[in-house]
């Protein structure tokens, strides 16, 4: 069987078994000045680094036909799925609901909310909302995997420690494989992220495995290319 080159071990890929891409919240309102992320007090300039190997990551998984489901941290209008814990939560002088400069906070439809240009979905992807940090939480991401039928999710998005560490410990409860693309994923804490993933990998890969995209796209050619 092939694997990907990881950390802390080989991340095994059987090859009757399609591993989904999932990439988490790669936003406007998390990258971009004016939105969430910066409205919470963080630089958020550090994000855009990943860009584009986020992009090259989604492109390797187009090139072979393989399902990638991108997430958006949004709540409805009405905010009737945001808690008020979370809404006051913090110093913000912008809260979710607020008008800003990309429209209100992290609602759903609003410019701010959208994924970055850069990366956005094609047809055939899947683009989810998900009112929470986790991608299970209150959304439809189980039966969507469950049609696809797959143990194997590679993840990567913003930002690490939040929404991708919660979505990874929500996937690994329910049985699925789970690696994080290194170069990826981004916190606006560079040790926050090292953190993260020194978690994941402890104690022989507790939450996942980690790899960098290179070694996950050569891997995944190999495996399922034609
Ligand atoms: N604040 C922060 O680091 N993250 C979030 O609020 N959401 C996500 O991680 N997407």
């Amino acid at each position: 069987m092939k694997s990907i080159d990881a950390e802390p071990f080989a991340y095994p890929l059987p090859p009757d078994t399609l591993p989904v891409l999932i990439v988490i919240d790669m936003q406007r309102d998390f990258i971009e000045q004016g939105g969430f992320g910066s409205a919470l007090g963080n630089d958020v300039s550090l994000l855009l680094d990943i860009v584009p190997t986020v992009k090259k990551l989604i492109q390797a998984f187009r090139d072979l036909d393989l399902p990638v489901i991108h997430t958006r941290e949004a709540h409805k209008a009405d905010l009737s799925d945001c808690p008020q814990s979370k809404r006051l939560r913090g110093d913000c002088k912008l809260r979710i609901g607020d008008k800003g400069p990309m429209g209100r906070v992290l609602i759903d439809g609003e410019p701010g909310n959208a994924i970055i240009p850069e990366l956005t979905p094609i047809e055939g992807e899947y683009e989810l909302t998900k009112p929470g940090k986790g991608a299970f939480y209150n959304t439809s991401l189980q039966e969507i995997l469950d049609k696809h039928g797959t143990t194997l999710l590679l993840f990567a998005g913003v930002t690490t420690e939040v929404c991708v560490q919660t979505s990874m410990r929500e996937a690994n409860d329910r049985g699925y494989q789970c690696l994080l693309v290194e170069d990826a994923t981004e916190s606006y804490f560079p040790e926050f992220k090292r953190a993260a993933i020194d978690m994941i990998t402890a104690q022989g890969a507790i939450v996942g495995w980690v790899a960098d995209c290179d070694e996950v796209v050569e891997a995944l050619k190999d495996t399922y290319g034609k």
